[in-house]
């Protein structure tokens, strides 16, 4: 009897596919294209099963759509600059090149077994000068169209290393994670992309992302951040300037009490008084060294002081106090608040704590105006203490103080967004390098077009100390101006990896143009992209990202299409046991444990506590791929990576819960040798007009089967039911008594297609196996033929008072009255029914009948 040797069949048929080139693109345009696409990974250096997930649930889609007759594009690249390559480089005196090659060739080591149907024709990273070149073609579009700009911006600066840190550098303390200095703020100037000018267009196409989790739209629409309000401006006591605010309430504008600046606000200097000056700038130095995020929590105490400034309600033509404090950010908005602590939570609080005034001026119905507040009164309601606005709703409310704000030209309508522009300098190495240079007599001048790429110097030297090794070298810096020739600088500030990330999917329908940045024919023809796969962490930045560059790329005709994921799924995480020193918080590898039912620390002998929590190699809980695929088979860590969890949700990776899927692809494998040993599997066919009662229910399951798995992939591709649907059709072949019927052999034919996408290369060899000469990764998908799954019997539940007695085989198509004369005279029913008074009798049909009898 021949065994299932996994490891074996799977190395003989990657081979095989790959000599055929059956994972590469197909060009045959009659058929309709689909494109399937894993978020690319980062080269760390390894992967783990909590990785591997993306890409396998990827390519069952890909192999499907396959099947279904689409020509498929499943491309695989690497997002491969970044700050860990230089960091290492440093650590390993090594270059970034170096070690980030290294890590792609082991990783594609890793992933080659899973027998994915990737095309690697069309494999691109980052930072190869092929790619990157067209990364800095692409910066130059923006600079063309005005989207990328130079301007002044706060960066952490660390005043010992002499350097700027990214955010995840500096720690909680607001101290750098090398130097350990206390971290200052510097401005600096620094490129931005204007994305800003995107950001209503970006809110309103979430509607066409219906393919989209609900989820992630809405953290979308968050970070974008819309606020529909008015521009309000207060006169200033003493001076000619004039102070905005912007307000989503202009409705309460009677209510306000005070106005309150940012500390950084340029008009703070000047309304601050002499008694006031040294209290202010005590207080700006303070503010300064706090986050935003300390600045706006809600649980903290808002702080602030007066200026002595005063300003005037342009409404009212009160006389109100200017003060600065933290809770205003200078970033957003106009920087600048109208106090209103009737109506908002903040100033009640913040009125509260400096003894300013509180104005009720809107109420809820039959509310009282005089009435004294105990917090603020935040909802919609009626206009009160505002003059002629008086019983006006709030709502109306808002429309009409803007009218009158403009008729008076004192303010007007505005549309605020949270979105800021994007900042991507980084003063760092490992990126790609911003193609400009700067010229004393002509500005900042883009790098022509015929010097791209603008290549990374090799001979740089990285030192600890940070800071840009760009920067420092003299012979690749000093270049003469493109315009006029003279002495210049190249910019040294490289871009934020996020750049990349947003337009590699479009390089992956033209991977190896070396004219162009895409083929405009062949980007139009395979985006969008039909099914992205990628982890939820990626919901908002590199999602919307690529959504803006797809928008600027479309208004510089580079492609037709206004978004670039037309469905979108986001895995979860492959959760693993990770053993914690309760006392010492530290992680302990499990093969540094001796026992691991009685897990103990190696050095202190205490006790470890046990969880499930994400893999990663912090926590010693990354399982590596071959562990599996070089034990089982890559067919199995496929099958349990989908059984495992629907793919939205957390997948809780336990080593021994593998082997069931071991053991279901074994009982597959003696199931068609069984049936291969059999002389006449050959012949086929089946004759629906001719079949027996087991035979029409075979096929009933047949063709439930493929209805399941065909629902369960097409719609939200729920994988474990489709895995489970596929392991009940195995149980029903395995039960049936005629192993030679023809249904029998369609059942097993079917069972090899439907399991192809999941398990390819089992199915493959089965299928070959069975004298079929093409492989099985081409085959239609099953058609589901409805007449099979009319069932001809029922089970019919019978219940005496609610109480199940007994079930009865009944015809599919009996009609109420004809299921209760069963029931009656079944052998149950004559049992419980005997001398019984019968009231009434509840029937739902298909399923069961109950009868309610007399007390
Ligand atoms: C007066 C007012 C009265 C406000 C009221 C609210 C309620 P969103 O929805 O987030 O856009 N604000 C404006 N600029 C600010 C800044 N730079 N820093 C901190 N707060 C700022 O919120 C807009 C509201 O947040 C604005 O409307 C303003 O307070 C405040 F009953 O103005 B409101
Ligand atoms: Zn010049």
């Amino acid at each position: 009897e021949s065994r299932y040797t996994p490891v074996e069949i799977e190395a003989k048929w990657q081979k095989a596919w790959a000599e055929q080139n059956l994972d590469t693109t197909p060009d045959d345009s009659s058929k309709p294209k689909f494109y399937a696409l894993s978020m690319f990974p980062y080269p760390s250096g390894s992967l783990h099963v909590g990785h591997t997930r993306n890409y396998v649930i990827t390519d069952v889609i890909a192999r499907l759509k396959r099947m279904q007759g689409y020509r498929v594009l499943q491309p695989m690249g690497w997002d491969a600059f970044g700050l860990p390559a230089e960091n290492a480089a440093i650590a390993r005196n090594t270059h970034p090149a170096t070690w980030t090659y290294k890590n792609i060739t082991q990783m594609k080591e890793q992933l080659r077994p899973l027998g994915l149907s990737i095309d690697w024709d069309r494999e691109l990273a980052t930072c190869s000068p092929d790619y990157y070149r067209w990364t800095q073609w692409i910066f130059l579009q923006f600079l063309d169209s005005g989207l990328a700009y130079q301007k002044e911006a706060a960066v952490n600066w660390d005043p010992v290393d002499q350097t700027v840190l990214a955010n995840e550098q500096v720690d909680n303390e607001g101290r750098s994670w090398r130097s350990g200095a206390k971290v200052e703020r510097k401005l600096l100037r620094q490129w931005f992309l204007k994305i800003t000018d995107y950001a209503e267009e970006l809110l309103a196409d979430l509607d066409k992302l219906t393919g989209w989790p609900e989820r992630v739209k809405t953290m979308q629409a968050n970070w974008i951040g819309k606020s529909v309000g008015a521009y309000l401006e207060f006169s200033i006591v003493g001076m000619d300037e004039k102070v905005g605010v912007f307000t989503t309430r202009p409705d309460t504008v009677y209510g306000v009490t005070y106005v309150v600046l940012a500390p950084e606000h340029p008009l703070t200097p000047q309304v601050t008084t002499k008694e006031r000056q040294s209290a202010v700038e005590k207080f700006i130095e303070e503010v300064s060294n706090e986050s935003e995020l300390e600045r706006t929590a809600e649980d903290k105490p808002k702080r602030g002081i007066p200026t002595g400034g005063k300003a005037i309600n342009p409404f009212t033509g009160a006389e109100i106090p200017i003060l600065i404090a933290d809770y205003v950010l200078y970033e957003y908005g106009t920087g600048a608040v109208m106090g209103v602590p009737a109506h908002d939570t903040r100033d009640f609080v913040f009125a509260q704590q400096n003894d300013l005034p509180i104005k009720t001026v809107i109420i809820p119905k039959g509310g009282d105006a005089d009435a004294e507040l105990t917090e603020a009164y935040t909802e919609s309601g009626e206009m009160v203490n505002s003059d002629s606005f008086d019983g006006t709703p709030s709502v109306k409310g808002k429309e009409k103080i803007i009218a009158k704000a403009e008729k008076e030209g004192t303010g007007k309508a505005r549309v605020q967004y949270r979105l800021r522009d994007w900042l991507i300098s980084r003063q760092r190495y490992w990126g790609v390098p911003i193609p400009v240079i700067h010229c004393d007599a002509c500005g900042a001048v883009p790098v022509p077009e015929q010097d791209l790429p603008v290549e990374l110097p090799e001979d740089v030297t990285f030192s600890a100390q940070g800071g840009s090794p760009l920067a420092k070298l003299e012979s690749w810096v000093n270049v003469p101006c493109p315009t006029c020739g003279k002495d210049a600088k190249r910019e040294t500030d490289t871009m934020d990896t996020f750049i990349d990330s947003s337009w590699y999917f479009l390089r992956y329908t033209d991977a190896k143009n070396d004219q162009q940045v895409f083929d405009p024919a062949k980007v139009n023809d395979w985006m969008p992209v039909d099914q992205y796969v990628g982890g939820i962490e990626h919901a908002i930045l590199h999602l919307l990202y690529s959504r803006f560059f797809t928008k600027v790329l479309r208004d510089r005709k580079l492609l037709n299409f206004d978004e670039p994921f037309q469905k979108l799924l986001t895995q979860g995480m492959v959760q693993a046991s990770a053993y914690k020193n309760p006392k010492t918080e530290k992680y302990v590898a499990p093969s540094d444990i001796a026992d691991l039912d009685n897990p103990q620390d190696p050095e202190t002998g205490e006790s470890l506590e046990v969880f499930y929590e994400k893999m990663s190699k912090s926590k010693y809980n990354g399982v590596p791929p071959e562990e599996v695929t070089s034990k089982y088979g890559a067919d199995t860590a496929r099958l349990f990576t989908l059984f495992k969890a629907p793919p939205e949700k957390d997948l809780e990776w336990e080593g021994a819960d593998v082997e069931g899927q071991f053991r279901f692809l074994n009982r597959v494998w003696r199931l068609v040798h069984e049936y291969a040993d059999q002389a006449n599997h050959k012949q086929q066919s089946v004759d629906a007009a001719k079949l027996s009662k087991p035979e029409k229910e075979l096929r009933r399951a047949v063709h439930t089967a493929i209805q399941e798995t065909s629902e369960d992939l097409d719609g939200d591709y729920q994988f474990n039911t489709a895995v489970s649907e596929l392991m009940k059709l195995s149980n029903a072949l395995g039960n049936a008594d005629d192993k030679t019927s023809s249904v029998y052999g369609e059942g097993i034919k079917t069972l090899l297609l439907l399991l192809a996408p999941f398990a390819p290369h089992i199915a493959e060899e089965l299928w070959q196996m069975l004298g079929h000469a093409d492989s099985i990764l081409f085959q239609s998908w099953p058609q589901i033929d409805q007449e099979a799954l009319v069932a001809d019997e029922i089970t019919l539940v019978i219940q005496i008072m609610g109480k199940t007695r007994g079930t009865i085989e009944v015809p599919a198509s009996s009609t109420k009255a004809e299921l209760e004369q069963y029931a009656r005279d079944s052998e149950v029913g004559q049992r419980y029914l005997e001398g019984e008074m019968v009231k009434k009798v509840i029937v739902v049909p298909g399923k069961l009948i109950n009868f309610v009898v007399a007390k």
